[in-house]
């Protein structure tokens, strides 16, 4: 069965979709927890970051960098903006395939979230 987000990322599920290249897809979360709040997923199904092993490392750096890319599409590169990946159950994951968190667009708090 595939993940809710590789539904998503292959329209069977409706999403903001918002950029997407030959690797990922980003999205706006359908809970956002702060003024801006993208999903950057690889079309890759990798469970969480804890799996992911050294074939992935061009792919995670990749992603890493779409960041960047999307930041400037969305006018918070200069503002700022905070990337979370969330690892397992004390984390709060709560989908099981590999997904970045992009946050901005207001001055955020720190803390446990
Ligand atoms: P995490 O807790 O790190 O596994 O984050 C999963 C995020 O996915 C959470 O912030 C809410 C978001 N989400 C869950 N279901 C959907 C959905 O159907 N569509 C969208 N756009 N986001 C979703």
């Amino acid at each position: 069965m595939a993940s809710l987000f590789s539904q998503i990322i292959s329209r069977k599920i409706p999403a903001d979709i918002i950029y997407e290249d030959e690797h990922c897809v980003a999205f706006r979360d359908i809970h956002p927890v702060a003024k801006i709040h993208i999903l950057i997923v690889p079309r890759k199904e990798i469970p969480r970051l804890g799996e992911a092993t050294q074939a992935d490392t061009s792919l995670l750096g990749h992603l890493l960098l779409v960041v960047n890319k999307i930041a400037r599409q969305l006018g918070i590169f200069d503002s700022g903006y905070r990337i979370i990946i969330n690892n397992g159950p004390d984390a709060g994951e709560s989908i099981a395939h590999l997904h970045l968190h992009l946050l901005g667009g207001e001055p955020l708090g720190w803390g446990h979230g």
